[in-house]
């Protein structure tokens, strides 16, 4: 079946991303085709939620392709994965050169980086757009996220920066860069999501635990926390879950099981920082403290079994624990932050993307799940200095992070105390005082490994002689047993 060109974009996938978005597109003026695998949700959508707006409805590919105007613009939801790749070879035989295919799925990049480099080979302009914000941020503005074919970009921009979230008058949304970039970026977007959002279980579990607060003051706490440097989605809806009562009056969160789930985005980040050798050390703890807490069972006996302190009746400062707190979250976070852009750093020179830090800021500063006023502060530093070395650096973030250091050391300490654990607080800590640290006992761990494994170690400049030589691989016979020979030298 075919039928006039009327529509100014295709949307495949009506679950709950496309058909709110389509819905978003529409209200911006465009005219949508949807379409999905299960046609009779086609048919569902167009009687109810599509009803009496610019929106048409396809039963095939062909059918949706001869809709649309060119150069024709598809746009996929659907499940990351083999369900992409299907829908691809299925509209090929219905495109021509310079049409476009956006995948808005979580995929992977390098899936992305595959299709757009064999999309390339055709003449079809594929991108892979970052979509972040759930089903109200697809309905009212997301944040948007698109890298791949470029010359794509012109032919998008008018839809992507009309439907996604506006933030001081600024759409949160830009290019990206090339290729996978745009999923690239959205896939540390949601590590980053995984580190704020184990940081606030740890504040509330220290509250709870340590302080022994009720779910309602911890709510307060988290009201006037989200009025201050804290300010974000994520603060804001913690304090809504923490008022939240089931129908016998209790909280309901206390209901729920500590079993943490993921889909894997987090996970990505964090190989993808071990593979580029960077370190993201508070992802990293995010995503291993969900994998501790879905150990539920084995937990369950070691708690049986391993004491620690026990936590006496707070009998301190409680406002003042408070705002120790809130200053260990944000400086955290900041540190967070400053190693999801050291990883954009380093993956932009390992893969050749151009990425624009400010313009990725602004793209999270509304619109998606980490949306919050200090991303508002992360822009203005790269929009100060688009060659920032490190966040840490900028001076806003500098005097916030001096200025927190006292209450955050304390708050660590107290959790160590209390037993109660705190592995973002504290990795956060450790890698200040790694970063900041001219001399690290790396020195050591040099000998070591050229006294086990002859993989020599490089001599310090105000050290260096004839018989340790400046910029050479040294090995020492340390034992007196083992032979000159050293191993070959490589970074892995
Ligand atoms: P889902 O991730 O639940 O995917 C549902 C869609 O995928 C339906 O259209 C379904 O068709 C289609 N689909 C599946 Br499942 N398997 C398929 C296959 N083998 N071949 C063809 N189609 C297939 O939907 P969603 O939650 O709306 O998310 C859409 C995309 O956006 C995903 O990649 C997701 O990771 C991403 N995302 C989601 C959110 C969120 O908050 N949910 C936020 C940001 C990004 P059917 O109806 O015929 O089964």
């Amino acid at each position: 079946m075919s039928g006039q060109a009327v529509a100014d974009i295709g949307l495949i996938g009506l679950a709950v991303m496309g058909q709110n978005l389509i819905l978003n597109m529409a209200d911006h003026g465009f005219t949508v085709c949807a379409y999905n695998r299960t046609t009779s949700k086609v048919d569902a959508f167009l009687d109810n939620e599509a009803k009496g707006k610019a929106i048409v409805g396809a039963h095939s590919i062909e059918e949706l392709c001869s809709k649309l105007k060119r150069p024709r613009r598809v746009m996929l939801l659907v499940k990351a994965g083999a369900a992409v790749d299907s829908f691809i070879e299925q509209l090929l035989p219905f495109l021509e050169k310079g049409d476009i295919i956006i995948d808005g799925g979580n995929s992977h990049y390098p899936d992305t980086n595959r299709r757009c480099d064999y999309l390339a080979e055709k003449g079809i302009l594929f991108v892979g757009s970052g979509v972040s914000g759930g089903e109200e941020g697809a309905r009212t503005g997301p944040s948007l996220m698109p890298g791949g074919a470029k010359d794509a970009w012109p032919h998008l921009k008018d839809i992507f920066q009309s439907c996604a979230a506006q933030t001081d008058g600024e759409p949160c949304c830009d290019w990206v860069g090339d290729q996978g970039a745009g999923h690239y970026v959205k896939m540390v977007h949601n590590g980053i999501e995984y580190g704020d959002m184990q940081l606030i279980c740890e504040a509330y579990d220290m509250l709870k635990r340590g302080v022994g607060l009720t779910n309602q003051e911890i709510a307060d706490v988290f009201e006037k926390w989200n009025n201050g440097v804290l300010d974000s989605f994520l603060i804001e809806i913690t304090r809504d879950i923490l008022k939240f009562t089931d129908d016998d009056g209790t909280p309901l969160v206390e209901k729920i099981m500590d079993t943490a789930g993921q889909k894997g985005t987090g996970k990505w980040t964090a190989i993808n920082a071990l593979d580029l050798g960077m370190p993201v050390t508070l992802i990293g703890e995010a995503v291993f403290s969900r994998c501790l807490s879905s150990i539920r069972e084995e937990r369950g006996r070691a708690s049986e079994r391993l004491a620690g302190p026990v936590i006496d009746k707070f009998s301190g400062d409680k406002a003042k624990i408070i705002d120790q707190m809130e200053q260990a979250l944000y400086a955290s976070k900041i540190i967070s932050y400053a190693q999801g852009f050291m990883l954009m750093r380093e993956a932009a020179k390992a893969y050749g993307w151009t990425l624009n830090n400010a313009g990725i800021a602004l793209m999270w500063r509304g619109g998606c799940i980490i949306r919050s006023a200090f991303l508002g502060d992360i822009t203005n530093a790269y929009k100060k200095n688009a060659d920032l070395e490190n966040l840490l650096f900028d001076d806003f973030f500098h005097a916030a992070i001096e200025k927190a250091q006292p209450s955050w050391r304390q708050v660590v300490a107290q959790g160590a105390l209390w037993g109660i654990p705190t592995p973002a607080f504290s990795t956060a800590l450790s890698f200040f005082d790694g970063y900041r640290a001219k001399r690290l006992p790396a020195n050591l761990l040099q000998a070591q490994r050229d006294y086990f494994g002859a993989h020599t170690f490089r001599i310090l400049p105000e050290f260096a002689s004839e018989k340790y030589p400046i910029d050479t691989d040294i090995h020492v016979n340390w034992t007196g047993r083992g032979g000159n020979v050293s191993a070959s030298t490589y970074d892995a």
